[in-house]
């Protein structure tokens, strides 16, 4: 198979006929085609993604339809997020070193990436509903952003080569799109594609969509994340987007790449942990989950430290883009300077983060895309609980973000939210 030939689904029959010659696929898993294994696997909303097994290795095909797998063939979807994805990775592996899979072969006519199979991690957000406590997520993460984010930005980058990517990232115009409606408008208005666990949820419903205040500051939102090309973003960075074991933690998927705000990437990753927060209580059997909602409200904590420490420590040894350049500070003896101008980014990355984090919340109980925390909690009573609670939190840190100074701010408005019961 080579990027010439017409674009081509793979299927679980097909693969080993189709790749059987590749050679960076043979090369890790083995040349005989006979024992090769394929299992689909994909579980995202977009994608195929494939397990190949052979004799000496296993490795993933990941493979982009024409269209949006969820919804189908009604909603077209061009092949080139494939293009973005390897072009992400290959950024983040530089940027971030270890902190994705390896790639093996892109093909991008086929619109398909081979590359490592990650094994025995699992999704990060099942390992969360199972109630898993992952001592070193918080320092892989927080370190993955600080750096890729600092190291795709004008705060490092030679000037030329940032908007020559930025430039080239700029054509992923659908994924943004999906973004764009999906996460900041969607939620709060009756979109065709929404739904909400009804009809419990519908009071609230009807409440946030009347919400004057929420849907101007998720609009102040929408701008910022169509208008400040900051740092070359994950752009989609939930706990679906990451893989993990005890001691091991892995990026993925980063299809939705472009240059947007820092804050967004920071604000989608702790909302997934806030709303893993609040899904705890529709998982909990006889054992109490109290531990792991301590645990998770510290993941938040550890991962906003690591961020701004490792953030801190490239700002005073990386930077070397054109802006706040060491000429106007260190290089003139004003080292303060320096550091009161880190605070000011670091301010205004902690401001936006939080409304994007309660927007992304929102969205997943309101829009198209839900997420397995709360889909998986089968008493529906009690998943539109879970919900409600979720709910508020996330209009009150998207509406009083300027109002909120420090993450144990918010993990107590959390805990407050989480022990009421109103609901
Ligand atoms: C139609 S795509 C829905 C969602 O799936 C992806 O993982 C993104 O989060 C997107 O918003
Ligand atoms: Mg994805």
């Amino acid at each position: 198979m080579t990027g010439k030939s017409p674009f081509e689904a793979l299927s679980v029959e097909t693969l080993a006929v189709r790749l059987g010659a590749n050679e960076a696929l043979c090369s890790h898993i083995g040349r005989d085609t006979a024992r090769w294994k394929v299992r689909e696997v994909g579980d995202g909303n977009l994608n195929l993604v494939f397990i190949v097994e052979g004799a000496t290795g296993a490795a993933v095909v990941k493979q982009a339809l024409p269209y949006v797998r969820l919804v189908g063939d009604s909603w077209p979807l061009p092949l080139k997020r494939s293009f973005f994805e390897y072009h992400a990775l290959t950024r983040q592996e530089a940027r971030a070193p270890g902190s994705v899979p390896a790639i093996h072969h892109f093909d991008e006519g086929q619109a398909l990436i081979i590359m490592e199979y990650l094994s025995p991690h699992i999704i990060l957000r099942r390992a969360l509903i199972e109630g898993r406590q992952l001592p070193n997520i918080a320092r892989d993460i927080g370190l993955f952003m600080a750096r890729t984010l600092f190291r795709g930005s004008d705060l490092h980058m030679e000037t030329k080569d940032r908007k020559a990517d930025l430039a080239l990232f700029a054509d992923n115009v659908e994924l943004c799109d999906i973004t764009e409606n999906l996460v900041f408008s969607d939620p709060y208005f009756d979109a065709k594609m929404n739904r909400h666990t009804s009809p419990q949820l519908d009071g609230i419903v009807a409440e946030l969509r009347a919400d004057r205040d929420l849907k101007v500051e998720a609009q102040r939102l929408k701008h910022l994340f169509a208008a400040n090309a900051e740092a070359l973003l994950h752009g989609d960075l939930h706990s679906g987007s990451i893989m993990v074991t005890d001691s091991e933690t892995r990026m993925i998927d980063p299809e939705f790449a472009f240059y947007g705000p820092m804050a967004f990437d920071v604000g989608m990753l702790l909302a997934n942990f806030w709303m893993a927060f609040f899904s705890q209580r529709g998982h909990e059997q006889k054992e109490k989950r109290d531990a792991m909602r301590g645990y998770l409200l510290d993941v938040t904590v550890e991962t906003w430290s690591v961020f701004r420490t490792e953030f801190a420590h490239l700002w005073r040894t990386e930077r070397t883009g054109m802006l706040y350049q060491k000429s106007l500070f260190e290089d003139q003896g004003d080292r303060l300077g320096a550091e009161q101008a880190l605070d000011h980014v670091l301010h205004s990355i902690w401001d936006d983060l939080l409304g994007f984090a309660g927007i992304e919340i929102h969205r997943r109980i309101l829009g198209l895309a839900h997420n397995a925390d709360f889909e998986t909690i089968a008493d529906e009573d009690l998943r539109a609980t879970c919900e409600a609670k979720a709910l508020k939190f996330g209009r009150q840190i998207a509406v009083n973000r300027r109002q909120i100074h420090s993450i144990d701010e918010v993990n107590k408005l959390a805990a407050l939210i989480e022990r009421e019961n109103r609901f």
